[in-house]
């Protein structure tokens, strides 16, 4: 059993501590400060409280103390990475991540619903993916698009019916594709029957449901992810409810066992109906420090969401997660990916470990940015350090572990557009980009529009806009507090979700073929060539990602297969062996300027962005080999 930490302990002693490793890593990511400059023998025989001098000033004995109490309360110590491979269709699978309001409207309401995906599995099984992950299609008065659910056992009216789905499944089914649906378990709308019923009476059962607390001010110092107060007031009822999102999406009290029943009975439900599997929204948050306490101000200002500490990984979590995975995921073999905002390396082989039956995987965005950067900053994202992230990776999976591999989703604006804006290198970069998760250890995961490079839109005001975080930033910092609208459009611009809600391009027929009627969120965006054009095109994003996803299918070896990364600190240059039945070889140019060849090896040239290799590697060049003999 791990000793305790305690202030006199050394660095070391924190980096030895999965969750302290992790925690240290995130310090890195937050400050900019090199991961190497606190993870080198030197600082590891430096006294903990030598962090004080990392983080400008934020860091204090008190941080320390916080930082202490969340890292103890994790006693557990991941297993070694044993390289024992274990098959899974999870791990060969491709998925393909459906935002449906914006993928196609089959009924001209200028939304996207389920009959509208249906039509569209066709295109899915010719690009070859093997499961779509459908962001939330259940009741819900959209105030996050969503992940705000009323009804969990029903389809959002906008969507379409419960008949409507099962024709999805069954077509994508028939298909050969899995189907894997968005549970959001953290918190339910404040519109779902067991919040109306709490809200509006004190002795309902339903008031344990959630976190409500009696008092004139709000009972701790929380904020939202979406700006303001983590605190909802109901003078009439003179009473607080928490919610770590919007004002309309209330965080249920996992503590009450009625709660957690009613969740697997939840999943069970979708279960029992053929769903494959869910991915669960922000799970990680579910357990919440006993009492509610402050949360530590300077840990509040580093991460900027003050009292993260108490919930990112809650004292019950791995209890939770365990009964929920034997009581509803387990019986029917159903796949589970975790969205887990904030965990690390570490802590994610603590949810993921399969003795230990939480999840079987856990998705986390420590690699969407680089050190010292957020999601709204204006910056070009170096490919530089996903290359290093994933070197980082590499060697903890392939075995006992798996890790997801990806770029876009529905909460980041398009990966070319932070890498590069550069219309004349958008195809071969969204090639590259598609091309470092498809030739990856892991499961690929493509988000709509990836698969032909589409890149953020042209928004030029907040009229335009729909999502709350957005709306929400634009109300608190330019309306309630009058800074410079400028400024604060700058960092909207660069960082809203909407980039990636803007509806498919289908076609050359108006709203590229999206929908017949204006679409719920639309502006002038990118000429990217539409689906139809593309498909004609040999040379085209989405030609290549089909080839791609067609090769990675034929060989095992670029899914089991080990990684090798050669040259790795040659910056800007990509190269990694995948060796297992077969030997491939993936080599890239990571950067905007063309670059000597640092590696050469014999193969035969499989797929190329750029058709063929040249003497030297061209701007976001990527070619796969097959490898025979390598002269390393
Ligand atoms: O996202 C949680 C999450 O990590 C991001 O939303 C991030 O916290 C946020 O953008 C602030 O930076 C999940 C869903 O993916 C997201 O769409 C929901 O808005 C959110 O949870 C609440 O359900």
């Amino acid at each position: 059993m791990r000793q305790p930490l305690t202030r006199k302990s050394k660095v070391g002693d924190v980096l030895q501590h999965p969750l302290g490793r992790d925690m240290l890593f995130r310090l890195s990511l937050q400050t900019g400060v090199a991961f190497s400059l606190i993870d080198n023998a030197f600082v590891r025989a430096l006294p903990l409280t030598i962090l004080k001098y990392v983080g400008g000033g934020v860091i204090d004995l008190h941080f320390i103390d916080a930082f202490l109490t969340l890292l103890n309360s994790e006693k557990a110590t991941p297993q070694p990475e044993d390289n024992v491979v274990r098959p899974a269709w999870w791990k060969e699978a491709v998925i393909y991540q459906i935002y449906p309001s914006s993928f196609h409207d089959s009924n001209g309401d200028g939304l996207g619903d389920l009959a509208g995906i249906t039509e569209k599995i066709p295109y899915l099984q010719t690009l070859g993916i093997d499961c779509i992950w459908l962001s939330p299609i259940f009741g819900s008065p959209f105030d996050d698009q969503g992940y705000d659910i009323a009804d969990y056992k029903n389809i959002a009216e906008r969507f379409g019916t419960l008949d409507d789905f099962t024709k999805l499944l069954e077509t994508a089914h028939a298909s050969g594709i899995k189907v894997v649906l968005d549970l959001v378990f953290n918190h339910t709308s404040d519109e779902h029957p067991w919040f109306v019923e709490a809200l509006r009476d004190p002795s309902s059962d339903k008031r344990d449901y959630y976190f409500f607390r009696e008092g004139e001010t709000a009972p701790n110092n929380w904020t939202s992810f979406f700006s303001g107060s983590a605190w909802n007031h109901y003078p009439a009822q003179n009473v607080w409810a928490l919610h770590l999102f919007s004002e309309k999406q209330m965080d249920l009290n996992w503590d009450n066992a009625k709660v957690r029943g009613e969740l697997a009975g939840i999943a069970s439900f979708w279960l029992d109906r053929g769903v494959d599997g869910f991915r669960l929204d922000v799970i990680n948050y579910v357990s919440k420090a006993a009492g509610l306490p402050d949360g530590n101000p300077g840990i509040g200002k580093l991460i900027g969401f003050t009292g993260i500490e108490h919930y990112v990984l809650g004292p019950h979590l791995h209890e939770y997660l365990h009964a929920l995975s034997k009581k509803a995921f387990l019986p029917k073999d159903a796949f589970t990916i975790g969205e887990t905002p904030g965990v690390g390396r570490e802590m994610g082989k603590l949810l993921t470990d399969p003795e230990r039956a939480e999840l079987n995987l856990v998705m986390s965005f420590d690699h969407l940015e680089t050190p010292g950067h957020d999601r709204f900053d204006d910056y070009a994202y170096d490919l530089e350090w996903y290359k290093q992230y994933r070197i980082a990776q590499s060697g903890h999976v392939g075995g006992r572990y798996w890790q997801p591999l990806f770029f876009d989703n529905h909460d980041n604006p398009r990966m070319i557009s932070k890498v590069d804006p550069e219309p004349r290198t958008q195809p071969q970069l969204g090639m590259l980009l598609n091309a470092l998760l498809l030739t990856g250890q892991g499961t690929p995961m493509l988000y709509q529009g990836q698969e032909l490079g589409m890149v953020n839109a042209d928004f030029k005001s907040i009229e335009e806009l729909r999502d709350v975080e957005s709306l929400n930033m634009w109300q608190e910092r330019v309306v309630e507090k009058g800074e410079d609208p400028k400024g604060v459009w700058q960092k909207i611009v660069a960082g809203t979700r909407d980039h990636a809600r803007i509806p498919m391009i289908w076609d050359d027929t108006p709203y590229n073929g999206f929908s017949s009627v204006t679409p719920w969120l639309w502006t002038a965006h990118n000429e990217t060539p539409n689906a139809e054009q593309q498909c004609q095109d040999s040379h085209s994003v989405l030609s290549f990602t089909t080839k791609l996803l067609h090769l990675r299918k034929k060989h095992t070896t670029l899914i089991y297969g080990r990684e090798r990364f050669v040259k790795a600190k040659r910056k800007g240059y990509y190269g990694l062996y995948r060796e297992g039945e077969e030997s491939f070889f993936v080599e890239a140019n990571l950067t905007r300027n063309g670059m000597k060849r640092p590696h050469r090896m014999q193969g035969a040239l499989l797929l190329s962005n750029y058709g063929a290799p040249d003497a030297r590697l061209r701007p976001y060049e990527v070619n796969i080999y097959r490898c025979e003999g390598s002269l390393d």
